[in-house]
């Protein structure tokens, strides 16, 4: 399998790098800034992912594609749209005529930010984006399901939560993602038989997930993480969040709080 990775220089392009390194024919990596050195099976495309005919060059003779290129957080209207929405338009549209139908997509939990933490939520729920930069992953889940079902494509949208070597906080004891845990979730992505259109959420098997990764587990997913072997020492340096604050009533954190400020109790 030959396989494109978007936004290759970014923090989960480099682990994810060296956690495939020789598990497929080829990993093509792409970026728009430059990339220093390959190793062996890769090879180096730049591309800006809102031009097209950059995407096309960077698609050729791929089989499938783990698509990370994006503004990984929120900013302006201006930066959101033609990076994260044209780009992901790009790369879908591309693809298809490539005749690359496996994309692997690099959602997140900000998709579905608003949603509160008393609440377990599943891969059916409708989406609830936190942001202009939730609304552009949300946008990435949608065309994922319009290219299934229109161009017979397998695409696996990843929620992600927080990819950190540990978790950080009180909050990533339910979203953290290890980096094993993220190459499992991606390998899972290109190589489980039939994906149709899934969406699956980027956790590691935390004790307090707010999210039931049953699809996940279906097409074969295997956690081996959990952000709990770190509660007791997190916890001590970081109480749990008290509640009152959107930032600590809602799945997303400090992002559906920006630019709201408002009453936790009214969502
Ligand atoms: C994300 O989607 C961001 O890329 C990352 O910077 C974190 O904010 C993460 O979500 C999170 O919610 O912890």
């Amino acid at each position: 399998m030959r396989v494109l990775m978007t936004g290759a220089a970014g923090h989960i392009g480099g682990v994810l790098r060296d956690k495939l390194a020789g598990r497929y024919d080829l990993l093509r990596l792409s970026d728009v800034v430059d990339m220093p050195s390959t190793g062996p099976g890769e090879e180096f495309v730049k591309a800006e992912l809102s031009d097209m005919a950059d995407v096309r060059t960077a698609i050729e003779g791929m089989d499938a594609v783990v698509h990370l290129g994006a503004i990984p957080s929120e900013d302006s209207w201006e930066k959101i749209l033609p990076a994260n929405i044209v780009g992901t338009y790009n790369v879908f549209e591309a693809a298809r005529e490539a005749g690359a139908r496996r994309i692997v997509f690099a959602s997140s939990n900000h998709a579905i930010g608003f949603y509160r933490r008393d609440h377990t939520i599943d891969d059916q729920v409708p989406q609830r984006p936190d942001t202009r930069y939730g609304l552009s992953k949300a946008f990435g889940e949608d065309i994922g399901s319009l290219y299934v079902d229109k161009h017979g494509f397998d695409v696996m949208a990843m929620r992600i939560g927080s990819f950190q070597p540990e978790p950080q906080d009180a909050r990533q004891l339910s979203t953290w993602l290890s980096y094993g845990d993220m190459a499992r979730l991606v390998t899972t992505g290109l190589e489980a038989p039939s994906l149709g259109m899934a969406i699956v959420y980027g956790i590691s098997r935390n004790t307090r997930s707010w999210w039931d990764n049953r699809r996940a587990f279906e097409l074969g997913y295997d956690p081996q993480d959990n952000a709990e072997d770190f509660a007791d020492r997190l916890l001590a340096a970081d109480p749990p969040e008290p509640g009152g604050r959107v930032a600590h009533t809602l799945q997303g954190g400090i992002f559906p709080e920006m630019e709201y400020g408002g009453d936790p109790d009214r969502l």
